[in-house]
């Protein structure tokens, strides 16, 4: 803040001088003459220590002043009647839902403070994807989603009895989903916005997504725009403000949002004692984007105009948010003596404006001239993307019953009077006495209005929101062609990591699909032993190298380039997710299949952003994501935060998550190679997570007929008999775990006569979801052979009680606890972590070989194959302190 400019003018006269000179050049040169004397005197005034006023935010005025803005190309009446039926149809689609089914929801007050805003974008901007062209992306608001089905039922593409099915999806006749979801209505929607905040960071990175896809030769992106709507409130979470230097750092002219600066929230007023335009002007700007202001309807341009002493600017200034939402629902004698009232000049100013008039003049963002000049100069914007700033009403429209309200939000009920009201206001052709029920309105189809809403459509391309698949299945390769990961590593020590990233470098190099791959690091390609593919495969830079990398005498040097491979995102997890999203949906919104690669600490995926995970599902996403460093024991000394033993647990919830806890190479190649050809060739709906732990361990050769048993989630890996057997267990392993296993199973055979079958349980997941569904299946079905699940498949024959262990809380294994005859005894890392030592660790969470000796012991006395005070002196002997704390607390 400047403390220290005077407020005071010492000498008015010699200030009348310095502005009469400006009015001069202005008048005779023009605005950028004037702008370049001003920034030549102020980077002069600076250099001799004068504090120069902080400029973040501009006057509270349109950015585009009337004499910039071009003439408006369609037909303003026409439009607005359009714009007046959608109106209608939206609210009336809220309204008949709520009679149908009380409480069942939706929004009408969104959408009647953005109708401009959408319409003058339908009309004139929009390009759709055709035969011939790919359109623009739209990142609608969430709650905006009636208008944008009324648009579509006046389009005839949305029938009358889906629109009386708003929110009733499963009724007959199909329905409509409550907000943009792809998951339930994946011919209309291309991405779900209604988690607040998730448009923004998703159209940034698909914004930059589609220059790499241009700059890497893939697909010819240019011309095309990402917009996105987004509210006002909207702007409180991190994640809409906290990708937007990205999008000026990386230029990307092609990313235009439109804020919805309706002053309101859910609650009340957004900023009641501040103004948000200001405050998102001055973050943007900050960040280096072109920022737009629509604040002022052309009503007010004769006032604009007429104020000379400047105090109407200053007072559209002072006016805090929460008393221009008090304008809203007051009348004009009210605006007259509150606003206008101020200065005496301005109370002349409007003398001859009646109260009805006052009353009437409109916000910009509800004037199409305004928001057309905004548009345009957007698209026509280089260099930098672009904000727009656009001021309306909430509920804009429906007057006593929500307009400006605090309530609006959430109002979806009208009565006859307020319905006959707003059919009055907006002109909709519906007779008083139909008027009670809200009818839809649609135009005869030789109407003008038709006429017109089909060929300005036909203008942009066609219709949108439209989601269309016209990729081409990936030819992916075999398994065949990735023998050398399934033959071990030959006595050498190996990370499944290590092993992945091998894997993924051959994969980079593979000629069916190299080239598709998108590596997605954030900043932890080094954690993962991935610098090597720096250089080799580049990291994606649209500027390319503009420097020489200190290490550049370094064959694995730090290679950015305009044609690189990698997204090297820096530590933004919720941005890595979201160019995930981008090219996993790449083969929706730019016809390629793409196959995003992405690996990270695994702690900080679905626990820190599993709504975008959930958002990448909901917009059927496909691609893998691998949680590296993963396993509460495996990723040692880290402690607490770092040491993940629930991502598996989280995965869960998912449903086209496909998670695995692969323990040696070949399973992870085995799971990869499946999973492009499931998602890739065979176009499966699904996003494949496999972790990956650092621990090295020799990797073994994959053993004959395992193939099918990985992909299910179990297999048997090994059988020890015992020397004078006494009993004979099941022993689960997965991940670093099953090492521990092994270990266990050697113990249990050569001290305690117990002979056991070691399992590799890559996925509980899935042998939870497939035996689910066997059991969901039989009990509907009471009547018929029951059918079974791979998991009772796999484990018939095989006797004895099931041990099962792994670096994940216990509730991972005990999935499949319900088909384990006579039930599993479960070990697993349920508490918080610790800096330790793996094997430290390991016993603190008694999951190490000693205690999964114990287990089975225990087990085998309880089911009277063992003697309890055996198990006693068996702890004794193995080591293991009985008193130690309990992990799940400590
Ligand atoms: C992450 C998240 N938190 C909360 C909500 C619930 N919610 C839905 S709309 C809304 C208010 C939206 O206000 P604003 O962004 O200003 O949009 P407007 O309707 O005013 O255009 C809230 C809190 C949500 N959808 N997503
Ligand atoms: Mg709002």
């Amino acid at each position: 803040m400047t403390t220290h400019i005077p407020q005071q003018d010492p000498d008015p006269a010699e200030t009348a001088e310095w502005l009469d000179s400006m009015a001069s050049v202005l008048e005779s040169q023009g605005p950028e003459r004037v702008s370049y004397l001003l920034s030549r005197m102020l980077s002069r005034a600076y250099k001799h220590g004068c504090e120069l006023p902080f400029t973040a935010t501009t006057p509270y005025i349109n950015t585009i002043p009337p004499n910039k803005q071009p003439v408006y190309p369609g037909n303003r009446e026409i439009e607005r009647r359009i714009k007046s039926y959608i109106r209608w149809n939206a609210m009336a689609m809220v309204v008949r839902a709520n009679r149908h089914s009380n409480g069942i929801g939706g929004h009408i007050s969104t959408y009647a403070s953005s109708a401009t805003l959408y319409e003058v974008g339908f009309n004139h901007f929009f390009r759709a994807t055709n035969d011939d062209q790919f359109g623009d992306v739209v990142f609608y608001q969430g709650h905006a989603s009636p208008g944008i089905y009324a648009r579509a039922f006046l389009e005839g593409r949305i029938s009358e009895e889906k629109m009386n099915n708003f929110r009733r999806e499963i009724a007959p006749g199909g329905g409509l989903s409550s907000y943009p979801h792809p998951w339930l209505m994946p011919e209309f929607w291309e991405f779900p916005t209604v988690s607040m905040g998730l448009a923004s960071i998703m159209a940034i990175y698909q914004a930059r997504f589609m220059e790499y896809l241009n700059d890497r030769s893939i697909c010819k992106t240019k011309g095309r725009k990402v917009w996105a709507f987004i509210g006002d409130g909207e702007c409180d979470e991190p994640e809409t403000l906290g990708a937007i230097t990205l999008a000026s750092r990386e230029k990307l002219d092609n990313l235009i949002f439109v804020i919805n600066c309706n002053l309101q929230r859910l609650d009340g007023p957004v900023r009641g004692n501040g103004k948000i335009i200001q405050e998102l002007e001055g973050i943007f700007r900050g960040a280096g984007w072109n920022v737009i202001k629509v604040i002022w309807g052309n009503d007010w341009d004769p006032l604009l105009e007429a104020d000379k002493t400047g105090n109407l600017v200053k007072r559209m200034g002072e006016v805090v948010d929460g008393e221009y939402q008090k304008y809203t629902v007051s009348g004009g004698d009210y605006i007259r003596e509150h606003f206008f009232g101020a200065y005496p000049d301005l109370l002349e100013l409007v003398s001859n404006m009646s109260d009805g008039k006052l009353e009437k003049i409109r916000r910009g963002g509800h004037d199409p001239e305004k928001v057309f000049a905004a548009y345009q100069q957007a698209m026509q914007t280089t260099g930098m993307p672009t904000v727009i700033l656009a001021k309306t009403v909430k509920g804009y429209g429906l007057g006593e019953a929500g307009e400006g309200r605090n309530i609006t939000h959430s109002q979806k009920k009208l009565n006859e009077d307020e319905l006959r009201e707003f059919r009055t206001r907006f002109g909709i052709p519906i007779p008083d006495e139909d008027v009670a029920s809200a009818p839809f309105y649609r135009p005869p189809q030789d109407s003008k209005e038709m006429q017109y809403l089909h060929d300005q459509r036909e203008n942009l391309g066609g219709c949108v929101p439209q989601r269309q698949v016209k990729a081409k299945p990936l030819d992916t390769p075999d398994l065949e062609d990735y023998k050398e990961f399934l033959q071990g590593s030959g006595g050498r020590e190996a990370s499944t990591t290590m092993a992945f990233v091998r894997m993924l470098s051959q994969l980079l190099k593979d000629e069916k699909i190299g080239k598709y791959i998108v590596p997605i690091i954030p900043d932890e390609s080094r954690t993962f032993g991935m610098e090597a593919m720096f250089r080799q495969f580049g990291i994606y830079a649209h500027s390319g190298q503009k420097y020489e990398p200190v290490d550049a005498e370094n064959v694995l040097y730090y290679r950015e380039a305009r044609d690189g491979q990698m997204l090297e995102e820096g530590i933004t997890e919720a941005g890595s997710m979201s160019s995930f999203i981008a090219a996993g949906t790449s083969y929706s919104t730019h016809g390629q299949y793409m196959i995003p690669m992405f690996i990270y600490y695994s702690m900080f995926g679905f626990q820190r952003i599993g709504d975008l995970i959930w958002a990448a599902c909901d917009c059927r996403a496909r691609g893998f994501m691998l949680g590296g460093t993963a396993g509460r024991t495996t990723l040692a000394g880290e402690g607490l935060q770092h040491q993940d033993g629930h991502s598996i647990l989280n995965a869960i919830a998912f449903p086209t998550v496909r998670a695995y806890d692969p323990a040696f190479a070949y399973e992870t190649a085995v799971i990869v190679i499946d999973g492009m050809k499931r998602m890739y060739q065979d176009e499966e709906e699904a996003i494949y997570y496999l972790t990956v732990g650092n621990e090295n361990y020799e990797m073994p050769p994959m053993p004959d007929g395992s193939h099918e048993g990985i992909l299910r989630g179990i297999y048997k890996y090994k059988t020890v008999k015992a020397n004078n057997e006494i009993a004979h267990v099941q022993l689960f392993g997965s991940g670093a775990i099953l090492n521990l296993v092994l270990s266990a199973q050697q113990i249990l055979a050569e001290q305690y006569h117990v002979s056991s079958d070691v399992w590799s349980v890559t996925s509980y997941n899935e042998l939870r979801r497939d035996a689910q569904s066997a059991q969901r299946w039989n009990m509907l079905h009471p009547d018929q052979p029951p059918r079974r699940c791979h998991f009772e498949n796999a484990l018939q024959g095989h006797d004895g009680p099931v041990i099962a262990a792994s670096d994940y809380v216990c509730a991972v294994p005990e999935q499949v606890d319900p088909w384990v005859p006579g039930g599993m005894t479960v070990l697993g890392t349920d508490g918080f972590g610790r800096s330790e030592a793996r094997d430290v660790l390991r016993r603190h969470f008694e999951v190490d070989a000693q205690c999964i000796t114990i287990a089975a012991l225990y087990r085998l006395s309880k089911d009277g194959r063992f003697q309890a005070s055996d198990v006693a002196r068996a702890i004794k002997d193995l080591g293991v302190d009985p008193e130690k704390t309990n992990p799940l607390y400590a």
